[in-house]
């Protein structure tokens, strides 16, 4: 189905599982470590810089931000995780709300784990995917910030974990715009 990322809409903020979106529409996520470029490739997608909220304090707030675009699917934001200076109790808040809306939220089409090129999978990622495959979520690997390195290196580490995972690689800057028709293209075939 064709979608005209031109038109996107806020829809809201969920800090509990009762502010989770009863939706009829296929919902993707974006999830990753905190600072990874969530919200600046939801952005790059939905053209507009100033859509998902890019914060100077990275992993500030534990909430999920959903937008609906082109009255037609779900873009979830969802809140980072290995942030460095978070609280015990922070990192349980956010276990909970991530269980209970990868549990709970409706519509879950595809969840997109952003890495960050230059980094590749850290543990934490892999904890992420162990847990997204346990909960029968599909799955796939976008790399962010590859502005910031060699194409070749960018290719050689998606070319790894396309080896250890048989699955392709997105890669992607959002500062460069690269990787939006891959991405979009990628979203439309499956809905
Ligand atoms: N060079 C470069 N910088 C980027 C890119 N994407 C994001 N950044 C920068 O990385 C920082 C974090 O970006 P965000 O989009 O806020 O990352 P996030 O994953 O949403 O962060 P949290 O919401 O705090 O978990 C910001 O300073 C961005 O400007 C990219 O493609 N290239
Ligand atoms: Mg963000």
């Amino acid at each position: 189905m064709r979608i005209n990322w031109r038109n996107p809409k806020f829809l809201k903020s969920a800090f509990s599982e009762g502010d989770f979106i009863k939706s009829k529409f296929p919902v993707f996520t974006f999830c990753g470590r905190s600072n990874v470029g969530k919200s600046s490739l939801l952005n790059m997608l939905m053209l507009n810089r100033k859509m998902a909220k890019i914060s100077s304090t990275p992993g500030k707030t534990i909430s999920i931000n959903y937008f609906l675009v082109d009255g037609k699917i779900i873009l979830a934001d969802l809140p980072g995780y290995g942030y460095a200076k978070r609280l015990k109790k922070e990192i349980d808040r956010w276990k909970l709300l991530m269980e209970s809306f990868f549990t709970g939220q409706e519509g879950i089409k595809e969840n997109f784990i952003l890495i960050d090129a230059r980094r590749g999978l850290a543990e934490l990622d892999l904890i992420m995917v162990d847990w997204l495959k346990s909960l029968h979520q599909e799955f796939s690997f976008v790399f962010t910030k590859t502005d910031k390195m060699k194409i070749q290196e960018a290719l050689k580490g998606a070319r790894d974990v396309k080896a250890v995972f048989g699955k392709e690689v997105i890669l992607t800057s959002a500062k460069k715009g690269i990787g939006r028709k891959e991405l979009t293209n990628h979203i439309e075939k499956k809905i």
